[in-house]
């Protein structure tokens, strides 16, 4: 069994590769000046910060994050939080931007993306290959997920969760055998096969992929020779391995329980404003205070947050409730509820901000009303102004979601966009 596999020296014989050069379009403007992992999430956190913690967490401490669309906040949010892994030890993260080392494009999928950077995935000499990508919300030990794949004598080991029918043609969606020996496997399917006896659900691709490492190597290269290909994990190599070799499918589930852990990803503005909506709730799936896996990101040097009464005009508390509260935020005579307050947030007297997710260094004016909404780094509310109240007005000048939540950027204020 698993315990007797030796769990520690499979995580050291293994390297994580993270995908992190995807557009994320469908976060909008969220995305327009920075790729999707580098976006700021459950206020003090940025999104590729839960892989990065579960790879440290589960003992995986050799680590590539591939890199392409606009990635300057990524790679100083990296270099600035991420540094404290040890060379001496053996432990590293590299940041590998697309930099035209096989060929001069940049990389054409998630596939080449890895190809691309065969020479030095081979230098780092490891035995098992763990595919992970930088965008998505969850904490998961990968050496559990090794073992399986050990014990399974598998050449590729797929992670997947079910899914509803409904959504599941945004997934890979495969089907298994009853060892969990993967048949099947479509990448977005238009109409997606359902779970066996469960008409309702689909088991979809989590993107997560334990591989041999001269497995992959072998596959990679002939993916590359092959002009139809897309280069990509999900579209090309998945879909022709099945055939020929020992692929499985490992479920994300809580050992103890049989229910499925926590996961989402947070690749549009309702979802994003969801997952951190469910953050504040008393008992949240994600649990940020588990301090057996903590979850590690660039802690910007703030003083504590403050809350100011304002003594001179009785209706002045400053006050946060059902809320989080990063450091450096000031509320001062003003209200928030329901809402997270990234590190450095003013919100001036008289402001209501409700049900909202607060991006760094945001200035909310005085007797600004802001509600459902998300503001980004640097905005700087002006006195009075509403968000939220009447979306046909909003939509005029701000972006609203199909589920009406509103995005603000700073541009959209005439304001110059902030990097923070
Ligand atoms: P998607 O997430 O839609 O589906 P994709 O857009 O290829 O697939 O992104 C996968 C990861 O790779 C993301 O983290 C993205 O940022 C990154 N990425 C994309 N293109 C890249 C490139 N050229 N260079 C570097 N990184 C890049 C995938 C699987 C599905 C699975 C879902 C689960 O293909 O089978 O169901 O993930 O979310
Ligand atoms: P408003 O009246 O709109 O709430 P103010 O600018 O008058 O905003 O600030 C209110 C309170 O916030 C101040 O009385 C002070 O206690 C606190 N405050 C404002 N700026 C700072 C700062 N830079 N450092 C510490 N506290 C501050």
């Amino acid at each position: 069994m698993s315990a007797n596999r030796f769990v520690s020296r499979l995580t050291r014989q293994t390297v994580a590769m993270v995908l992190a050069g995807g557009r994320g379009t469908r976060l909008r403007k969220l995305t327009e000046w920075r790729a999707k992992p580098a976006v700021h999430f459950g206020g003090k956190y940025r999104i590729i910060d839960f892989t990065l913690s579960n790879c440290l967490n589960s003992g995986i401490r050799r680590i590539g994050v591939l890199t392409q669309y606009k990635a300057d906040s990524l790679i100083r949010h990296i270099q600035k939080g991420w540094g404290f892994l040890r060379g001496e030890l053996g432990e590293f993260i590299d940041i590998l931007p697309a930099q035209q080392r096989l060929h001069d494009e940049w990389y054409k999928g998630t596939a080449d993306a890895i190809y691309q950077n065969l020479d030095i995935v081979r230098n780092y000499g490891p035995e098992y290959v763990l595919v992970l990508a930088g965008d998505h919300v969850y904490k998961m030990d990968y050496g559990a997920m090794l073992a399986y794949h050990v014990e399974n004598d598998a050449d590729l080991t797929i992670a997947c969760i079910e899914v509803p029918l409904k959504d599941a043609s945004a997934f890979g969606v495969m089907q298994v055998d009853e060892n969990s020996r993967i048949v099947d496997f479509i990448e977005k399917p238009a109409s997606p096969p359902c779970i066996p006896g469960r008409p309702d659900m689909a088991l979809a691709s989590m993107g997560i992929y334990i591989f041999n490492a001269d497995f992959l190597y072998e596959q990679l290269i002939k993916d590359a020779d092959d002009p139809k290909s897309s280069h990509d994990f999900g579209k090309d190599i998945i879909p022709k391995v099945i055939k020929s070799y020992r692929v499985f499918a490992y479920p994300f589930l809580n050992v103890q329980t049989g229910v499925q852990n926590y996961w989402r990803d947070v690749g549009t503005i309702d979802s994003y404003w969801s997952a951190n909506m469910e953050l504040i709730g008393v008992n949240p799936e994600l649990n940020l205070y588990d301090q057996e896996w903590p979850i590690w990101t660039y802690q910007v040097q703030a003083p504590p947050a403050k809350f100011v009464f304002e003594d001179r005009d009785h209706d002045r508390v400053g006050q946060a409730f059902d809320s989080m509260v990063c450091g450096g935020c000031i509320i001062s005579g003003s209200t928030v509820r329901h809402s997270i307050l990234s590190p450095n947030v003013r919100v001036n007297s008289w402001a209501l901000v409700e049900h909202s997710v607060v991006l760094p260094q945001v200035n909310i004016g005085r007797h600004a009303k802001v509600r459902r909404a998300i503001i980004d780094g640097g905005c700087k509310i002006p006195e009075g102004m509403e968000i939220g109240y009447d979306l046909e007005e909003d939509k005029k000048r701000f972006d609203v979601s199909p589920g009406g939540i509103v995005t603000v950027t700073p541009d959209m204020l005439g304001q110059k966009i902030h990097f923070v």
